[in-house]
């Protein structure tokens, strides 16, 4: 028999790698996903199948974190042998404007989940992972993080993870419960969404380059992180609920570094060298050197809009978070000796995987643009 998975938020960049992974490792798979007026399943559609079939092994459901009722009803049906919570309101300056429903969904989102379990009697069957996050640690303690760090949340949406980790620890004492949370530091690929930092900057470099954008705006490009591939990172998830006795694991590279840093890397990548020059708010980057001969290579055209001098980014306050955290560095010592758990990608091979699947995926609207079609220009 083949095991059953239900992973909530299966359209995010998470839930379409960790579906990948356990179809390739025989699993059925279930996923939740919110109804919307227009499909959201981009990221899942090569696995799509048509529920017709025979024996499918990918399913989708429609749910939602804040209705009880619902996800009782489809843990019931789906009797899972694992559940991944990855479903929530993961951006952490739009939890500023909806701290309510973030609440509501990332908090108690993850209490319904685990009740539904215990009252379904499925307490001794399923086992239950639980997206948590760095950002947990948010004001600096001690660095680098590591399991025993403590927490000091610094967004309603790291608030609302603090319940849903201390809710997923006290139900594994309370009930005995195979429920572990998994402390992900932050993981980026070419599937992130378009607004979280790394995929924003991706997107415009590629953008510039191709002459579709003027200038990038960003808000505290001095924020450091420590950037991980989401692809590592699903593996680490499926490790976690492997183990005989659940519990809460960091998982991270150990490396941080700055956004200006991310934003240097992906321009120079392209070809580009980017200075910064003046201060705070009225920080600049500009182009201060081309590669021609790397532009070639990548198929780039280099006309007027590349010229050294140029302006690219600026920064914007309206990116400023109003309480920010401003150094995330995770020690993922015990998850390396525990899980055996090993990225395979570093920063250059992250930072090239995701500028090389944005510069393709302009070089479309390009072509577009250059035989007359109007492309959409949409970037926050
Ligand atoms: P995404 O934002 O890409 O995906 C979030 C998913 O949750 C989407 O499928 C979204 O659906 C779904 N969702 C949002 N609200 C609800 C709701 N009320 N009910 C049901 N589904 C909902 O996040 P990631 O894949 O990057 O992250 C996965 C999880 O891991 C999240 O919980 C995040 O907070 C956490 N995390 C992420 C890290 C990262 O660096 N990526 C690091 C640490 C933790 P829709 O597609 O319809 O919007
Ligand atoms: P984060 O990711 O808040 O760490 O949460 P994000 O990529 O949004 O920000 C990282 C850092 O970059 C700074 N920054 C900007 N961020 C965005 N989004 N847009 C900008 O223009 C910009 N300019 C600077 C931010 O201030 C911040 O310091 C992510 C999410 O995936 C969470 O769900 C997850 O829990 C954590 O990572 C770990």
């Amino acid at each position: 028999m083949s095991k059953k998975a239900l992973i909530t938020g299966v359209t995010g960049q998470d839930g379409a790698y960790l579906s990948e992974l356990l179809l390739s490792k025989g699993y059925v798979v279930h996923g939740i996903k919110r109804r919307t007026s227009l499909f959201n399943t981009d990221r899942i559609d090569h696995l799509y199948q048509d529920p017709h079939v025979e024996d499918p092994r990918f399913i989708l459901h429609y749910g939602d974190l804040t209705d009880s009722m619902n996800l009782t009803r489809i843990i019931q049906e789906v009797q899972p042998d694992e559940i991944y919570n990855l479903a929530a309101m993961s951006h952490v300056k739009v939890s500023f404007d909806e701290p309510e429903y973030t609440a509501n969904a990332d908090g108690i989102g993850t209490l319904r989940i685990l009740e539904a379990v215990r009252l379904l009697g499925l307490t001794q069957k399923t086992r239950i992972y639980q997206a948590s996050t760095s950002e947990l640690y948010g004001l600096v303690q001690a660095v680098p993080q590591s399991e025993s760090t403590p927490f000091y949340p610094r967004s309603p949406y790291a608030v609302a993870k603090l319940y849903a980790y201390w809710i997923t620890v006290n139900y594994r004492e309370a009930y005995g419960m195979h429920a572990s949370n998994g402390i992900l530091f932050n993981h980026e690929s070419p599937l992130r969404g378009e607004t979280f930092v790394t995929r924003k900057i991706t997107r415009a470099a590629a953008k510039i380059a191709l002459g579709l954008q003027d200038v990038l705006y960003m808000g505290n490009i001095d924020a450091q992180r420590d950037w991980g591939h989401a692809k590592d990172y699903v593996e680490a998830m499926y490790l976690i609920l492997q183990q005989d006795n659940p519990d809460d694991y960091v998982i991270a590279t150990g490396v941080t570094t700055r956004v200006r840093d991310f934003i240097w890397k992906c321009f120079a990548w392209l070809g580009l060298e980017l200075e910064f020059k003046g201060e705070a708010e009225n920080e600049t980057g500009y182009i201060a050197k081309i590669d021609a001969a790397r532009l070639e290579e990548l198929g780039i055209p280099n006309k007027d809009h590349l010229k050294t001098g140029t302006e690219v980014m600026r920064i914007d306050p309206r990116y400023y978070r109003p309480t920010e955290v401003e150094l995330l560095i995770g020690d993922p010592s015990k998850s390396k000796k525990q899980l055996g758990w090993t990225p395979k990608y570093t920063l250059d091979s992250l930072v090239e995987d995701m500028i090389s699947a944005d510069l393709n995926l302009f070089k479309k609207d390009r072509l577009l643009m250059n035989e007359g079609f109007e492309v959409m220009n949409y970037f926050e």
